[in-house]
């Protein structure tokens, strides 16, 4: 069984087995314009993971590990949008109004696509999803059920909200997670290093942590 030089200690995986996913590397969190940007974040850190992810990426398929893409975006009508998610942080641009990239955080719109150099590939599930946890109000966990995949590969955006409440979920159900350390940023360093810290921590009382490089180092 390959095995993953992680914290706290290695990860053994199928291929078979597992899959990939990658959360919301999408235009909404990684150009200006979007989400991320209308919440009053500094959007310019996140798109340094792209080559990382882009690797990982090709690693994946190239190994024949199942690849799954989420975007965070909602209905044309909001009717999946929580009011209270519409309201908070009262920013001047909400969720559904008009930007340079479309409407924000909506299903369809130009600034919900994946960035180009990660576009999903055909076979490749894409899960379009209304909340922080992609296990949230979506069929993920009875596609990768029916697929038998007891194992995740975690990279995206961003690694202290999406990633990390996507991770606590699959935890939850029983999946085996590992997140990939350099294919996940955050707009602030230092709730990144802190959420890899909180993972790994007590036994990996979430999952494991590892570079790309040891995760690339255990299938040659
Ligand atoms: N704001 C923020 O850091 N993230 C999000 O709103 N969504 C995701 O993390 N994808």
């Amino acid at each position: 069984m390959p095995e993953i030089a992680a914290r706290p200690y290695p990860y053994s995986f199928a291929p078979a087995g597992t899959a990939l996913v990658v959360i919301d590397m999408q235009r909404d969190f990684i150009e200006r314009g979007g989400f991320g940007e209308a919440l009053g974040n500094d959007v310019s850190r996140l798109a340094a993971i792209v080559p990382t992810v882009r690797d990982l990426l090709a690693w994946a398929r190239g190994h024949g590990i199942r690849v799954v893409h989420t975007r965070e975006g909602h209905r044309p009508d909001l009717a999946d949008c929580p009011p209270a998610k519409r309201q908070r942080g009262r920013p001047a641009l909400r969720i559904g109004d008009a930007g340079p990239m479309g409407r924000i955080l909506v299903d369809g719109q130009p600034g919900n696509d994946i960035v180009p150099d990660l576009a999903p590939r055909s076979g490749e599930t894409v899960i379009v999803k209304p909340g922080k946890g992609a296990f949230y109000a979506t069929a993920l966990d009875e596609m990768l059920s029916s697929q038998r995949i007891t194992h995740l590969l975690l990279a995206g955006v961003t690694t202290e909200v999406c990633v990390q409440t996507t991770m606590r979920e699959a935890n939850d159900r029983g999946y085996e997670c590992l997140l990939v350390e350099d294919a996940t940023e955050s707009y602030f360093p230092e709730f990144k290093q802190a959420t890899l810290a909180m993972i790994h921590a007590q036994g990996g009382i979430v999952g494991w942590t590892a570079p790309f490089a040891a995760v690339r180092a255990s299938l040659p």
